[in-house]
């Protein structure tokens, strides 16, 4: 399997945390791939027509993106899925972290690109709907974290996990630990995972 990876991009970090978790992370052929929003990649688009990372190609060619599919794909390869659970009020509290943790991931991408543009043409507008998001975010982690505690390791922990260390890679200096204590505590169990430690984000250039 190839997959259209980066060790900066933290949608591609939840799906190998997943492929960690699953004890298939060899079978990946990772192909060092830059996608920005500004800038699509042919490369990606051969394969992907919205340019995105993480996109996957199966031996037979078949494409799976984006990570939600491919992670759900991962789980189900050895016939009893771990990380989705199978039905009820789990299954919809794992798909519902997820969403929380990808939205959150989208939210800070844009953010990032946002302040990457020259001061003069920043929008005020969009920086402060940001900074709103994130608390709005961290605070309704804060009050499910005895919850993410509870409940076992899922794809729900995974991108909320991710989405929390990209934090620490992108806005540094933020110090989300101190205002959201319960969360930080659960992250940090969740930095113990050799999923996670495997995965490590780098800016690799
Ligand atoms: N919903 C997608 C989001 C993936 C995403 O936004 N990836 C970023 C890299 S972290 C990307 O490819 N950005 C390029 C772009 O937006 O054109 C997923 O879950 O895979």
């Amino acid at each position: 399997m190839k997959l259209h990876w980066s060790p900066r991009s933290p949608f591609v970090r939840k799906v190998m945390v997943v492929a960690h978790e699953l004890g298939i992370a060899g079978q990946l052929h990772c192909v060092r791939t830059v996608a920005a929003i500004l800038k699509p990649n042919p490369d990606i688009m051969v394969d992907n027509p919205l340019s995105k990372i993480p996109t996957l190609v199966l031996d037979d060619g078949t494409v799976i993106y984006d990570s939600p599919v491919i992670c759900e794909y991962f789980d189900n390869l050895q016939g009893k899925p771990k990380l989705h659970p199978a039905d009820g009020k789990a299954r919809l509290t794992a798909l519902r972290w997820q969403a929380l943790g990808d939205g959150m991931m989208d939210f800070m991408l844009l953010w990032r690109n946002e302040l990457g543009r020259p001061k003069e043409h920043q929008s005020e507008v969009h920086l402060a709907s940001y900074v709103i998001k994130r608390a709005s975010t961290l605070a309704s982690l804060e009050r499910e974290a005895d919850a993410l505690a509870a409940m076992p390791f899922s794809i729900g922990h995974a991108a909320i996990g991710c989405a929390l260390f990209y934090i620490d890679f992108r806005f540094i200096g933020d110090k989300w630990r101190e205002e959201y204590p319960r969360l930080a505590a659960w992250h940090a169990t969740v930095a113990t995972r050799a999923s996670f430690i495997a995965t490590e984000a780098v800016d690799d250039s």
